[in-house]
């Protein structure tokens, strides 16, 4: 059977989830939770991060690729559009929502939930990221101008974007009620029986996270990398960023 390792509150699990779930796949959840199974991730990941997949003697690591693999290996139903405009153009979303909607909403979770004295020692980062946050949920407002879903039928541009979107508005950064369509979406995207089973995964997973002694995400030692370092030094806190990686308070991904 297939294994995905993940952790639930990963945006790029939920999106994995999702799509495993729309393919009617089953697969046996793997989950790394704790700290001490990053060996474990180690030996199928090199980066050391979540989400992997195992389809036995195959292992596939990043989200977009395991998409990709997912797709070319169980094509029905599809989750690209039939005709190479529309499949490129699936791709392109999906692209811009996990390198710049991804570091955003991951800003907004910073403020929001594991770094909030953040909100006063560094106010002006937070108005800029509220700005920012504004901007692509403009953006993706647009993209939506006279369809229902971002590319085609619902696909996978929906299931990328959704989990960059709907986690920020779980904690108080919601759609602007004059981004119409992408409110509308939103509703439509999330009432699909594949989505709101992985959202219950990880609502359940929080709640569990928050006994678990030894987490993965550690409130005190935060993972960055790519986007998610432009979008600090972005908004100001690039000095920040130093020093918390002088105090040993963050990492980057492992060369392999
Ligand atoms: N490009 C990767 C990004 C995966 C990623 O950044 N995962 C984060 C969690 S959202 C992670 O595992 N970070 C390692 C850590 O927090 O230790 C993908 O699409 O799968």
């Amino acid at each position: 059977m297939l294994q995905l390792f993940d952790h639930p509150l990963s945006p790029y699990a939920l999106k994995v989830r999702i799509l495993l779930y729309e393919k009617g796949l089953e697969f046996e959840k793997k989950e790394i939770r704790r700290h001490d199974q990053r060996d474990e991730l180690l030996r199928l990941n090199p980066r050391g991060e979540v989400p992997a997949l195992r389809d036995g003697d195959v292992v596939i690591y990043d989200s977009r690729v395991i998409a990709e693999y997912v797709e070319d290996r169980w094509p029905t139903p599809p989750m690209l559009p039939p005709d190479p405009a529309g499949r490129a153009r699936a791709r392109a979303i999906e692209l811009v929502a996990d390198t710049q909607v991804d570091a955003c909403a991951v800003g907004v979770a910073l403020f929001g939930f594991f770094r909030p004295a953040l909100k006063e020692t560094h106010p002006e980062a937070l108005a800029r990221t509220t700005e920012l946050l504004r901007k692509h949920h403009e953006n993706l407002d647009r993209e939506l101008a006279g369809r229902e879903h971002f590319a085609g039928p619902f696909s996978r541009a929906d299931i990328a974007v959704l989990p960059h979107v709907a986690m920020p508005a779980a904690i108080g950064f919601g759609v602007p009620p004059e981004c119409t369509r992408l409110t509308a979406w939103l509703e439509r995207v999330q009432s699909r029986p594949s989505a709101q089973r992985a959202m219950q995964d990880a609502f359940a997973a929080f709640a569990e996270s928050q006994e678990e002694k030894d987490p993965f995400f550690a409130h005190d030692r935060l993972h960055w990398r790519n986007d998610r370092i432009e979008y600090l030094l972005r908004v100001g806190l690039g000095p920040w960023l130093l020093d918390e990686l002088r105090a040993d308070r963050a990492f980057f991904s492992p060369v392999p």
